[in-house]
């Protein structure tokens, strides 16, 4: 007893995996004491602010800049033409399009960056930017994507008008990006054809803000003497940065050094390389002075990495039985006037491909069109994992939309076509081998905790009293996330394959430092790695360093975002402490004068195989390394791995939702929201609980009141916080989750990611919600977002409200 009780008290001073350890990095942050890049502050340092178009489309006639240069303090106005003789007034995107850093001839979006003023301070440069006179000549707007390829359409790209073929193939229009066609086309038109059941709905995923705390932004600092460039920047992927940065200043990698410090959120919008970047950059370059650009929140909302704007069409066909035989989409996704998508993946529209979902489809086609409009660039951020965010609004709207016709319950119809347990690993039409799942026990699990029986059964009691105030809607989801990009086979950015790194130092007294390719916003990865290598090479994570975010300290990694952290750099953690563990063991035997193969890890020990009282503790071993290590080993106790893993992970997840709305109104209640994920081992609870909350609540945001509309002329209505949503702890509602535990066969520890799957899984759950408020009364689809007025619309038209 004694020894259980001794054995549990070591297992719990290693906090290691599966342990709700607190999170490392928050009494810093709670005591104002973060560092983010607008805290960072150098001697002589400038400041820019940016001169902004306040057209969609429009020729640039003549920009004069003598009234904001003669002001006082101004050090430098910024045009295209001074970018030219330095080749940077245009820089390649991450999706292999190039975009104006600073505007040249003509401004393509609204608050496109047109002039770059530098001054003394903050306040003095905006007054200056104000004194830049610039002449446009107004020219048509094409906002609505799905008037972008018309034959008469105004051309928006004139660089590339007469390109024929873009990064994906061929280009059929000016307006045109790229066509692309997964699936089988023809034998999923027979089975079409042949169907039973069929059914078509179209729905608009709008475009959306992540609208990160702290905005975008950077401090540019170019040591002449030396030719070193500094830049702390609010970036999700810095070596991705510092490698752009090379390529586009010939300055070599090893005099670049870029740092993110502490980031106040990213969810994607920090992904990107941005004009604002490029210019302190070269005025940094140019002035020989620092140089600090932050956005404002309306620059923030109008400009940097947007998500979404995806036009969608779904058919399904089934038989009589509501078995799923085929699944057909038709994607028109509004990219903006730049293709500035930040998608790794070797597919223009992402995973979208992963829009058959958790049922077993065996055909299915999607063909998705990409265009450009004059709105501002992006498309991928916000929770997504690369367009799944997308997919799985499609799918399981798709699914709601075929038991409706089909008079089939919702979780039924999901039940019936399900991919079973033992079907994995399981290829789709599609072509992605997912790599576990159980889909069935986590359906039925959640069904139950919410009695979802008793649930139809006060639905049906509410729908009889006619004069009932309040509808009540009952949504399901049931989805598989795709995270982990990703096998560099598939996934690269700029030629660079997504493996991830981690390289752990262990010091003669046994704490030891982990230094990461990746880069924590906010999801407690200094936390967490610790505790992967606590559980697998026994050093406690207490006093265990994570640090992230150097590129002169850290090597080389792709960085933080779609998920990837836990499924790449998370088995980096696990590789590089095997090898750690390892060389502790052939030391650990070497002290004992026992031979390797007699002496095994335990815990935080090395234990003589059969004599558990005879072992070397990792500290002890630790301090040996630098002593006293076998003939011939290299001193020293450290490790490097760089993890390119063999597929992406899978984790899934099942979610309820019980929405009350109110029929005069369109006023919502969300009375339930049961959210079980799961996401393989589990690293720590709490801060997967964290991330889950979160992750709903900005579901909750986008389902039920963000969108970034835009009128006829390209004004962007709602780019402030005035207009555009943001849940505070008095709108959100209150979440229940669970989990089952499901591990990815190929990751060294079976961990899959988990931070955006309650994103990827909450909307379509809250939008088949609010359908259901409805559905008795025909209604199979309402696009979001589900705010009061557009409810109250819906109501009305039914005749529910005046
Ligand atoms: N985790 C765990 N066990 C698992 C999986 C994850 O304990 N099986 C823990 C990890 O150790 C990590 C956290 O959960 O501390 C999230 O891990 P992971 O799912 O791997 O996601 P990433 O760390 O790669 O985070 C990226 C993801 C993305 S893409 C967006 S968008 C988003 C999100 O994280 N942005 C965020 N959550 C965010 N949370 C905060 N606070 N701020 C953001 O900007
Ligand atoms: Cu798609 S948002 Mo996250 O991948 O940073």
């Amino acid at each position: 007893m004694g020894n259980i009780d001794a054995n549990l008290d070591r297992l719990a001073a290693l906090e290691g995996m599966g342990c709700s350890r607190k999170r490392r990095e928050d009494p810093r942050f709670i005591q104002g004491k973060g560092t983010y890049v607008d805290d960072v502050k150098m001697p002589g340092m400038l400041f820019g602010v940016m001169v902004r178009s306040p057209y969609a489309h429009a020729r640039v006639l003549k920009i004069d800049k003598t009234r904001a240069l003669a002001h006082p303090g101004v050090h430098a106005v910024l045009t295209a033409d001074d970018l030219k003789p330095l080749k940077l007034h245009w820089m390649p995107t991450l999706a292999g399009d190039v975009q104006a850093v600073l505007a040249d001839e003509k401004v393509v979006f609204q608050n496109q960056e047109v002039a770059f003023v530098v001054a003394d301070d903050r306040y003095v440069a905006a007054d200056a930017a104000e004194l830049v006179e610039v002449e446009y000549e107004e020219l048509p707007v094409v906002i609505d994507p799905l008037k972008a390829l018309a034959p008469d359409a105004p051309v928006i790209r004139e660089d590339i008008r007469d390109k024929q073929t873009g990064a994906h193939g061929a280009r059929s229009h000016p307006n045109h990006i790229f066509t692309w066609n997964v699936g089988d086309k023809d034998k999923t038109a027979r089975v079409f054809d042949n169907a039973d059941v069929t059914v078509r709905q179209e729905m608009l995923y709008p475009r959306v803000h992540p609208c990160p705390l702290e905005t975008c932004g950077c401090v540019a600092s170019f040591d002449k003497a030396r030719g070193d460039l500094t830049v702390y920047i609010t970036s999700q992927a810095p070596h991705v940065v510092r490698t752009v940065v090379g390529m586009l200043s010939s300055i070599p990698e090893s005099k670049i050094r870029i740092i993110s410090p502490d980031i106040g959120g990213g969810f994607g919008n920090k992904v990107g390389v941005y004009p604002g970047y490029v210019v302190s950059i070269v005025a940094s370059i140019v002035l020989g002075r620092p140089v600090k650009w932050i956005e404002s929140r309306a620059e923030n909302l109008s400009t940097t990495a947007f998500a979404r704007d995806y036009h969608m069409t779904g058919e399904l066909a089934a038989d009589s039985s509501g078995r799923i035989k085929a699944l057909r989409v038709h994607v028109v996704a509004d990219h903006g006037a730049f293709d500035a998508c930040a998608d790794p993946t070797k597919w223009p529209a992402g995973m979208f491909h992963v829009c058959t979902g958790s049922y077993d489809i065996p055909n299915a086609f999607v063909s998705v069109d990409g265009v450009y409009t004059n709105k501002f660039p992006g498309g991928v951020a916000y929770r997504c994992s690369f367009r799944v965010t997308e997919a799985v609004y499609l799918i399981e709207r798709m699914v709601d939309v075929l038991a409706q016709k089909l008079g089939m319950d919702k979780a039924e119809i999901r039940l019936k076509n399900f991919i079973r347990k033992d079907q994995f690993p399981f290829s789709t039409p599609l072509g992605l081998d997912y790599d576990s799942g159980d889909y069935e026990p986590a359906l039925r699990k959640v069904l139950a905790a919410v009695d979802y029986p008793a649930l139809r059964a006060e639905q049906t009691a509410r729908r009889a009293d006619a004069n009932a105030e309040w509808l009540m809607g009952i949504g399901i989801a049931t989805f598989t996330e795709i995270v982990g990009a990703g096998p560099s086979k598939m996934c690269d950015i700029l030629g660079v394959g997504m493996f991830d790194s981690c390289e752990i130092r262990v010091h003669p007294d046994g704490s030891a430092i982990a230094r990461m390719g990746t880069i924590t916003q906010g999801q407690g990865h200094q936390t967490t790695y610790a505790q992967i290598i606590a559980s697998e090479a026994g050093i406690p994570a207490s006093v265990i360093t994570v640090e992230e975010g150097d590129t002169s300290t850290a090597p080389y990694g792709l960085g933080t975002y779609g998920s990837r952290s836990t499924p790449v750099a998370g088995a980096a953690v696990a590789r590089a402490s095997h090898k750690i563990r390892e060389k502790a063991r052939q030391i650990a035997a070497h002290l004992l004068e026992a031979s390797p193969d007699d002496v095994e890890f335990d815990l935080d020990r090395f234990v003589l195989k059969g004599s558990p009282e005879q072992f070397k503790t990792i500290k002890q071993v630790a301090w040996a390394a630098y002593h006293n290590v076998p003939e011939g080993m290299e001193m020293g106790l450290e490790a490097v791995d760089y993890y390119d893993p063999p597929n992406f992970t899978f984790p899934f997840g099942a979610y309820a939702c019980v929405l009350e709305v109110n029929r005069f109104t369109g006023e919502t209640r969300v009375r339930r929201f049961y959210a079980l994920d799961d996401c393989g081992t589990r690293i720590n609870p709490m801060i997967i609980e964290g991330q889950i909350h979160g992750g709903l609540t900005e579901g909750f945001a986008v389902a039920m009141g963000q969108e970034l509309p835009y009128d006829e002329a390209g004004n962007l209505l709602g780019g402030t916080l005035m207009d555009y949503f943001i849940p505070t702890s008095f709108e959100t509602p209150h979440w229940e989750t669970d989990f089952t535990v499901t591990p990815s066969p190929h990751h060294p520890i079976g961990a899959k990611g988990v931070a955006e799957s309650p994103h990827v899984g909450s909307i379509p759950c809250f939008t088949s919600a609010m359908v259901d408020a409805f559905a008795h009364l025909g209604v199979t689809h309402m696009n979001m977002p589900h705010n009061a007025y557009r409810v109250w619309q819906q109501s009305r038209s039914l005749g529910l409200a005046r």
